[in-house]
């Protein structure tokens, strides 16, 4: 069942969504017509600040908790504060956040507060041999917390290998192994890498990885991880064929095997979701255009998520008027 958008009253995109206290808490981008032209590196999502909103229950209405983070209150920013993710350890709260820095590079910082809906306090620093956008952590079973991280074009991921900037970004040729997602484990303050960020691989039906010029497969954006009867399940955007997509694997670092849609194309260029269980249901949050008509100005939705009995993912349609 597809479900309402969550709020005319502003534009949010990005869901990130997560259950803390027995409420449903979601942390999206807050786009806003800043004037900035739209073009291929997503210069027009000029995001300042993150609204947090929760929700007591799957049918109620969600409210605007406010501002968590204004990106005023980041020493280190310069702008475009895009996707984040929050998590929770020991009393704390923690939003990971990507902006770019004031050399207008892409970096991962992390804010805490003590309550779930903010207002979050910034490190004073980005997390350091952080890159590139759309941070996703994941907690496991025995504790540790994981961050899922990257996005192509827009998200400079292509300026790196091996966790090492280049001189000059190129994506691989089209024949080439596909740019990975990176994963790794969180140190225990969670406010930093506890390890050198590794490749999240995604393999074909064959066993080998997907290559950069499988559009239709290979990852963009819009990592996010959960765990459905003792497997994890990866999904991301393609981004440039505006599908989510799933693939499953036996560890946190993978590799994961690639497994097929679990959201069609909606409305808007960009497409992004969080899986999230409540109440014994499963939900995918995500975001489309059809309140404002235009890329730039995303509202978030939801609908009933379905795990099969094979432990594959039903494909959502939404059918548009
Ligand atoms: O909201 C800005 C960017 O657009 C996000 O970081 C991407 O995932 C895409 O949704």
């Amino acid at each position: 069942m597809i479900r309402k958008h969550l709020t005319k009253d502003i534009y949010i995109a990005d869901a990130a969504v997560h259950v803390f206290n027995g409420k449903l808490y979601i942390y999206p981008s807050h786009d806003e017509d800043t004037g900035v032209p739209e073009d291929d590196l997503g210069s027009h999502f000029d995001m300042r600040d993150y609204h947090i909103f929760s929700m007591e229950d799957i049918d109620t209405e969600a409210v605007d908790e406010g501002v968590g983070l204004h990106i005023k209150d980041i020493p280190w920013a310069g702008r475009q504060l895009w996707d984040s993710d929050a998590a929770y350890k020991d009393g704390k709260y923690y939003l990971y956040f990507p902006v770019k820095d004031k050399t207008d590079i892409f970096r991962i910082g992390v804010a805490i507060s003590d309550k779930p809906e903010g207002p979050f306090v910034p490190q004073p620093a980005p997390m350091i041999g952080s890159y590139s956008i759309d941070p996703c952590v994941f907690k496991d079973d025995d504790g540790s917390h994981y961050m899922y991280f990257g996005g192509i074009w827009g998200g400079q991921l292509q300026w790196y290998r091996n966790n090492k900037a280049l001189q000059c970004g190129v994506l691989p040729e089209d024949h080439e192994e596909a740019l990975c997602a990176k994963v790794a484990r969180l140190r225990n303050d969670m406010l930093e890498f506890d390890e050198t960020p590794r490749d999240l691989v995604i393999l074909d039906e064959n066993g080998q990885a997907l290559l950069q010029g499988d559009n239709e497969r290979r990852f963009f954006e819009a990592s996010w991880m959960h765990k459905y009867k003792g497997k994890y399940y990866f999904t991301y955007s393609t981004g440039d064929t505006h599908k989510i997509c799933y693939a499953t694997g036996n560890k946190p670092y993978g590799p994961f095997t690639y497994q097929g849609v679990v959201l069609n194309p909606v409305s808007g260029w960009t497409t992004h979701h969080s899986v999230v269980e409540f109440k014994g249901k499963w939900y995918i949050f995500f975001h489309d255009v059809e309140i404002s008509g235009v890329t730039p100005l995303r509202s978030i939705r939801y609908a009933d998520l379905t795990h099969r009995e094979d432990g594959s993912i039903e494909t959502i349609t939404v059918d548009y008027p």
